[in-house]
C-alpha cells in the first residue's frame, strides 16, 4: 500500500494541481445505457474506460479519478452485482492506475450510497460503513493512492465513509468533497466553514467542493473553506447547472478555474458536463499561477452539523451546558434508565434557547448499558438541538459508542493524565475528530500548586505532540476545588488557568466545586468565574439557565476583549429586556394548542402526540385541530426551511411530529361511519413525492366518512396505481402531490386513465396543485382540503351508480 503525503506531494508540486473531469457522459458517448450503472462498464468494457483516464491525462490532469462513484454494495444491489463490490472497485483502481502511469495520482472515487443514513433515513450507521469498507478496500486493492469522498450532504455519511476508509486502509490518505447548495449549505445544512474545521479534525488531506450549480457558485463557498481549514482544497464544479441550461465551453469554464484558484484551491478539476477539453483549457489557464497559501487556523472548534462554536483567546468564553447529568436522582436520570429520552432533548432545547454553545451530556448509570445510551442519547440531543455535544463519561467503550454516531466536531469529557487513559483518549480523539478534556490529574493524584498542574499540562501537551495530535484541540482542566475546605484552592487554579495558554491549548473548568460547602454558592461561582475569565479561561461547564451567570459572562466576555464592537453583549442586554417583559405578562399557563404548535414546529414527536390526544380529549374537533394547528404548524415550517433556518434534519423532526399527532388524532376519527362502504378510492403521492402528511389526512378523513380507501402510499409509480385501481374496483384514485415538478405525474395518470378509458375519476390535490391545473390536465377535480375532497367525492360519486357493472 501508498504512504503517500498528499499534502507534501500538493505543496511540492509547486503550481496548482489539475484534477480530471466527468467521467459519465464520456462512457454514455461510448456506449453506456442506463438503467446498466456505469460501473459495469469497468467489468465490460475496461478498455473504454482506460481510454478514458488516458485522454483526460493527456488533457493535463495530474490527478484521475476511478470510475466508482456509485460502486457501493447499496447502490450495485440494483444490478444485483453487490457480490462484486470489491471487484468493481478494485478493477476501478487498477484501470486508472494503468492511464496513470507513475507520473500521475489516481483518486478512488466514493460517492454518496443512494440512501440516507438514520435518522435522515433508513440505512443504520454501521451498515453505511460496512457499504464504505467492501468499496474502499477494492480501491485500496486496486491500488488507488487516495480516496476522494465526494459529493457529500450529510455529515454523518461522510463520516461513515470516513470510518470506513481509516478501518480498512489505514495507511491511504483521504479527501472529503461537499455539494453545496446555491444558499451556500449542503442539503442538510452543513456550511461551509463546519465541513472545513470538521474534515480537518477527522484528518482528511484535504477537503473539497464539486458538482453543484456551477463554477461562479463556489467561488464564495472556497473563499470561506480557505479561511477555515488549515489543509488544502479541492474544487471541481459542474461546468454550469445540470439541465437547466447549456454546459459551459472549455474557456469560459477555465476562466472561472482561475478566480477559483485565486480564491484558495489548490486542486482543480471538472464535475459533470466537463470534458478533456475543459480540463486541457484549465490546465492551461493555471498552470501559471502560485499554489495558494494555506492559513493558519485560529481557535479550536467545537461543531454539530450545522454549528460552529470556536474557543480561544479570540472567542467569547465557550459555555457548556452541565444540565444533561444523570449523577443526581431527577426526572431526567428515571426516563434514562429507560432509555427515554424526553426529558433530555427538553434540557438539550433549553440550554440552547438560554445560550449555551455545546451540550454536555453524561447518561452513565451503573444499571443499563452504558454505550447503548450514550449512543441514543446523541441522536435524541442532534434531534433537539443544533448545538455540539460534550461526551461525557468515564466509560471510554461509551463514550466511543456515542463519538462514533455524534455529527460534527464532539468533546470528550475527560480523561485523566494518567499514561494510559490519556493515549486512548487521545486515540479517540484523532480517530473520530474531536476535542479531548484533559483533567490536570495523574497517578499521584490532584497536585497542590500550579507549578506541578502545568508541569503536568506540558506532559499532556508533549503527549499529545509525540501521538500528532493538535495542542489546539486539548482542553485542559485546571481543576475546581472548595474553598471551603482549602481557602488556596481558587488562586492555584486561577494560576493554572492563566499559565495554560502559552502552551496553545485551551483551558476549561467546571465552576461549582469552587463553592463547595458555602452559602450563597451562586455568588461564590459566579464570582469565581469572572476571575478565570480574566485569567484567560476559554471554556467552561456550567448551568446556562442561571440567567446570573450567564449576564456575567456576558459582561466578562466584553471587559476581555472577547466581544468585538460590545455586539454579542447588546444583543444580550435586549434579549434579556424582552424575556423579562414577557416573564411579567406570561404568568397564564399557555393554551394547549398553542403548545402543539410549537411543538410540532421543534420537531416534539412525543409532546405532539400527548398533546395532540389531551386537545381532542377535551372536546376539540378534529378537523379545527388540523386546520388551525398543524396545517398551520407546517406551514411555519416550511418557512423556516425556505429562508434557510431550519435544513432538512428539522423539516423531518417537524413531519414526524405531526404524523404523531395525526396518529393521536386517528382513533377519534375512526368512530365515523366507517362501515357504509360508500365507495372505494386509491389514493397515492405521486411517484417522486415523499410528502404523505396531506394525503394521510385526506385518506382518515374519507374513511370516517365511510369510503373504502387503499392508501397505496407515497412515491407511487403510476403502474400500481392503475393496477390496483382495476384489481380493487376502485371508483375513485385521488392524487397528491406537494413538488411542483411532480405535478407532471398527474397529468400522465390523467392521460393514462383516458386513454385506456379506464372507469375510474381522477381526483387531485396537494400544495402543488391548484384548481386550474386540474382542469387544465383534465381531472375530475380539485380539492383545496381534506374535508373538501369528501365534498368533492360525495359530488362525484352522487353523479354516477357507483359501482354498477363492474
Ligand atoms: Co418538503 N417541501 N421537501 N418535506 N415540505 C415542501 C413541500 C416545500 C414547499 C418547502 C419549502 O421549500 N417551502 C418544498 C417544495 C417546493 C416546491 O416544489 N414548490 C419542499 C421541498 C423542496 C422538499 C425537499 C426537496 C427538501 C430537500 O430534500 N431539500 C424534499 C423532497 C423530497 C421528495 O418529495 N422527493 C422534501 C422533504 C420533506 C420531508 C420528507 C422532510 C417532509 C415530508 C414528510 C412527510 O410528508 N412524511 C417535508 C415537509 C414536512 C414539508 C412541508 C414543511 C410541510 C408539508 C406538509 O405536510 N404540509 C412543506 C412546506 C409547506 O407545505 N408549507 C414542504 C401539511 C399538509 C397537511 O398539507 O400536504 O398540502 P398538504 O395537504 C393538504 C392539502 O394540500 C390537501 O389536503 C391537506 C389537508 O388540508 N391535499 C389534498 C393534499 N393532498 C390532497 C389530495 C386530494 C385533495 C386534497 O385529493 C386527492
Amino acid at each position: 500500500m501508498s504512504h503517500l503525503n498528499l499534502r507534501t506531494w500538493i505543496a511540492e508540486h509547486g503550481c496548482p494541481v489539475v484534477l480530471d473531469g466527468a467521467m459519465g457522459t464520456l462512457l454514455q458517448e461510448r456506449g453506456w445505457n442506463p438503467p446498466a450503472l456505469p460501473e459495469e462498464m469497468n467489468l465490460t468494457s475496461p478498455k473504454i474506460v482506460r481510454d478514458i483516464h488516458a485522454s483526460y491525462a493527456v488533457a493535463g490532469a495530474n490527478i484521475v479519478e476511478t470510475n466508482s462513484f456509485g460502486a457501493n454494495p447499496i447502490k450495485l444491489a440494483s444490478r444485483n452485482l453487490d457480490g462484486k463490490a470489491r471487484e468493481i472497485n478494485a478493477i476501478a483502481a487498477s484501470l486508472a492506475k494503468e492511464a496513470a502511469g507513475d507520473r500521475l495520482l489516481v483518486a478512488g472515487s466514493v460517492g454518496p450510497l443512494g440512501s440516507l443514513v438514520e435518522p435522515l433515513g433508513e440505512l443504520s450507521f454501521e451498515d453505511a460503513v460496512s457499504a464504505f469498507k467492501e468499496q474502499i478496500a477494492g480501491l485500496a486493492e486496486g491500488g488507488a493512492d487516495f480516496i476522494l469522498i465526494e459529493t457529500m450532504i450529510d455529515l454523518r455519511e461522510a463520516k461513515a465513509a470516513v470510518l470506513a476508509a481509516k478501518e480498512v486502509a489505514p495507511c491511504l490518505p483521504f479527501v472529503v468533497s461537499f455539494t453545496f447548495e446555491n444558499n451556500g449549505r449542503t442539503l442538510t445544512g452543513t456550511p461551509p466553514e463546519v465541513a472545513a474545521h470538521w474534515a480537518r479534525a477527522i484528518g482528511a488531506s484535504a477537503v473539497g467542493v464539486n458538482c453543484g450549480s456551477g463554477p461562479e457558485e463556489y467561488i464564495a463557498v472556497v473563499d470561506c473553506l480557505a479561511h477555515h481549514a488549515g489543509i488544502p482544497i479541492f474544487v471541481y464544479p459542474n461546468a454550469g447547472l445540470p439541465g437547466s441550461q447549456e454546459y459551459w465551453d472549455p474557456e469560459r469554464f477555465s476562466r472561472a478555474g482561475r478566480h477559483l484558484v485565486e480564491a484558495g484551491a489548490s486542486v482543480v478539476g471538472g464535475c459533470c458536463g466537463t470534458t478533456p477539453q475543459h480540463i486541457e483549457s484549465l490546465a492551461r489557464a493555471i498552470r501559471t499561477l502560485s499554489l495558494p497559501h494555506i492559513k493558519e487556523i485560529q481557535g479550536s472548534p467545537l461543531c454539530s452539523i450545522s454549528r460552529l462554536g470556536l474557543a480561544g483567546a479570540e472567542y467569547p468564553l465557550l459555555v457548556i451546558g452541565e444540565r444533561i447529568n444523570v449523577s443526581r436522582p431527577s426526572a431526567l436520570r428515571e426516563e434514562v434508565s429507560r432509555y427515554e429520552w424526553n426529558v433530555l432533548k427538553k434540557e438539550a432545547r433549553e440550554q440552547e434557547e438560554a445560550g449555551a454553545h455545546a451540550i454536555d451530556i453524561n447518561v452513565s448509570l451503573p444499571q443499563i448499558d452504558g454505550s447503548r445510551a450514550m449512543r441514543e442519547a446523541v441522536l435524541a440531543a442532534e434531534s433537539a438541538t443544533m448545538l455540539p455535544l460534550s461526551l461525557d463519561s468515564d466509560n471510554m467503550d461509551a463514550i466511543e459508542a456515542g463519538l462514533r454516531i455524534a455529527s460534527g466536531i464532539p468533546l470528550i469529557n475527560s480523561v485523566t493524565a494518567k499514561g494510559e487513559s490519556l493515549e486512548r483518549g487521545i486515540a479517540l480523539a484523532a480517530k473520530y475528530g474531536a476535542c479531548l478534556v484533559v483533567l490536570l490529574l495523574d497517578e499521584r493524584g490532584i497536585l497542590e500548586d500550579a507549578d506541578k498542574r502545568i508541569s503536568v499540562a506540558r506532559r499532556v501537551c508533549e503527549c499529545a505532540d509525540a501521538l500528532g495530535f493538535p495542542r489546539k484541540r486539548l482542553f485542559l482542566d485546571a481543576l475546581t476545588l472548595s474553598v471551603g475546605s482549602d481557602d488556596n484552592a481558587a488562586r492555584v487554579t486561577l494560576e493554572t488557568v492563566r499559565r495554560i495558554r502559552s502552551l496553545g491549548a485551551c483551558s476549561i473548568l467546571g465552576i461549582s466545586n469552587v463553592s463547595y460547602g458555602l452559602p450563597q454558592r451562586p455568588l461564590i461561582n459566579r464570582t469565581f468565574l469572572a476571575m478565570a475569565m480574566a485569567a484567560g479561561l476559554d471554556a467552561v461547564i456550567a448551568d446556562p439557565l442561571d440567567s446570573n451567570l450567564m449576564e456575567t459572562i456576558a459582561a466578562g466576555n466584553l471587559l476581555v476583549k472577547r466581544d468585538r464592537g460590545a455586539s454579542a453583549f447588546i444583543a444580550f442586554a435586549s434579549r434579556g429586556k424582552g424575556k423579562k417583559e414577557e416573564d411579567t405578562t406570561g404568568k397564564e399557563a399557555i393554551p394547549q394548542d398553542q403548545m402543539l404548535r410549537a411543538a410540532i414546529i421543534r420537531g416534539e414527536e412525543d409532546m405532539a402526540s400527548s398533546l395532540a390526544s389531551a386537545l381532542i380529549g377535551s372536546g376539540m374537533p378534529s378537523m379545527k385541530l388540523i386546520d388551525e394547528v398543524l396545517v398551520p404548524a407546517l406551514n411555519v415550517v416550511g418557512e423556516l426551511y425556505e429562508c434557510g433556518d431550519y435544513f432538512l434534519p428539522q423539516l423531518m423532526s417537524s413531519a414526524k411530529a405531526a404524523q404523531a399527532a395525526l396518529a393521536a388524532l386517528e382513533e377519534g376519527f375512526s368512530a365515523g361511519e366507517k362501515s357504509l362502504q360508500k365507495g372505494t378510492i386509491v389514493m397515492a403521492t405521486v411517484e417522486g413525492d415523499l410528502h404523505d402528511i396531506g394525503k394521510n389526512l385526506v385518506a382518515l378523513v374519507l374513511r370516517s366518512h365511510g369510503y373504502n380507501v387503499i392508501d397505496l402510499g407515497k412515491d407511487v409509480p403510476l403502474d400500481a396505481i392503475l393496477k390496483c385501481a382495476t384489481d380493487e374496483r376502485a371508483d375513485v384514485i385521488g392524487l397528491s402531490s406537494l413538488m411542483t415538478t411532480t405535478t407532471k405525474e398527474m397529468a400522465r395518470a390523467v392521460s393514462a386513465v383516458r386513454e385506456k378509458k379506464l372507469p375510474f375519476r381522477v381526483i387531485v390535490g396537494g400544495a402543488a396543485v391548484t384548481e386550474e391545473f386540474a382542469k387544465h390536465i383534465g381531472a375530475d377535480g380539485y380539492a383545496p382540503d381534506a374535508v373538501g375532497a369528501v365534498k368533492l367525492v360525495e359530488a362525484l360519486l352522487s353523479n354516477v351508480g357507483r359501482g354498477e357493472g363492474k
